[in-house]
């Protein structure tokens, strides 16, 4: 019996010392209720008096090993198992990161940036105004007549009455002239609404950027050459400007401005249709009634204005042929600039 218990013993430990042990089948088997040892001691009935004590003893020497052999293998695979673990989560923090994809400014705001510094450029100030205006700003004191067209709710937002969305930014120039003396030198870029159903070419919420100039001796000669500098700055050197007649109730005169085509340089090309020229925006000297309106007094003080669309401008330089596509915000679209 004493043999049995040494080789039991031999045993065990030799199997708890195997690589990948299963030390609970391991302890199953030798220390369970079916277990080798168990059975041992149960045997024990058939021996003298004299030798019980003695192999129960050795019996107890062997379970103790036998335990103590399995929590030392269990602390070392779990030792073990922590060491790869650690090893196969290792973390390199000197990797570069994931890069975030980075964004950038929108077309619309690109094309306002590069206006507003021209004109800066030319000493002119930025002036930012209300979008909810009343109807005098938007509309009276501009000489715009009660039975003009823009008035009718068909082409302006109206809120109540005498309260609507701006349909231009000259409201912000209106309450620049009532609170500030010449020399005003000024830009409003801004958001303006007209009632017009969206397609291709109109928008109901578009960008206006207009620029006013008052002061002493202000003429018709300093608007062209404000123009034609920016022009050139905006097209390039070799542009040069064209002023057809028009009609704005706000201005006298008044005049449609062009540019020679970029692309063709005025010979005639598929963006120009053939015509060497590119309107790009409205331009005249303030009427006198919007000056006195203003508290100006237009016997002294003259003044030229003129006001652009953002988008339309953006749309010649980039070449894009539908206005929506600048409200959709599509990142197929707006990656490309
Ligand atoms: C256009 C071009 C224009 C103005 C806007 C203006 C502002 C004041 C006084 C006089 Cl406060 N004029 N702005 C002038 C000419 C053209 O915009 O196509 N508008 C319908």
């Amino acid at each position: 019996m004493k043999e049995m218990l040494a080789r039991i013993q031999a045993e065990a430990l030799e199997q708890i010392h195997a690589p990948e042990a299963d030390l609970e089948q391991i302890k199953i088997k030798y220390l369970g209720k079916k277990g080798e040892l168990t059975a041992v001691l149960r045997g024990m009935g058939s021996l003298s008096p004299e030798e019980r004590p003695v192999v129960g003893q050795i019996a107890n020497e062997v379970r103790a090993a036998i335990e103590a052999a399995i929590n030392e293998r269990k602390q070392e695979q779990e030792a073990l198992a922590l060491d790869a673990k650690l090893k196969a989560e290792k973390l390199d923090v000197t990797m570069p990161g994931t890069p975030a994809p980075m964004g950038h400014m929108h077309p619309l705001t690109q094309v306002q940036r590069e206006l507003e510094d021209i004109f800066i450029g030319m000493g002119f100030s930025i002036v930012e105004g209300p979008e909810v205006e009343l109807d005098y700003y938007n509309f009276q004191a501009l000489n715009i007549p009660e039975n003009h067209p823009a008035r009718d709710t068909q082409d302006t937002f109206y809120i109540a009455e005498n309260v609507l969305l701006r349909s231009q930014t000259s409201p912000v120039q209106v309450r620049t002239m009532e609170h500030q003396k010449p020399p005003i030198r000024i830009i409003s870029p801004g958001r303006v609404y007209r009632s017009d159903a969206l397609d291709a070419t109109h928008s109901p919420l578009f960008h206006q950027l207009e620029g006013l100039v008052v002061d002493k001796g202000i003429t018709m000669g300093d608007l062209k050459g404000t123009l034609e500098i920016f022009a050139k700055k905006l097209f390039g050197e070799n542009t040069r400007i064209r002023f057809r007649p028009h009609h704005f109730p706000f201005t006298e005169p008044s005049a449609e401005v062009d540019v020679s085509c970029y692309v063709c340089g005025g010979k005639g090309c598929r963006l120009c249709k053939g015509e060497g020229w590119i309107e790009i925006l409205g331009a005249g000297m303030v009427h006198p009634f919007v000056l006195s309106n203003c508290g100006i007094d237009p016997e002294v003080y003259s003044g030229f204005a003129f006001g652009l669309g953002l988008e339309r401008i953006a749309m010649k330089k980039y070449g894009i042929d539908d206005i929506r596509l600048f409200y959709e915000n599509d990142e197929r679209f707006l990656e490309q600039f």
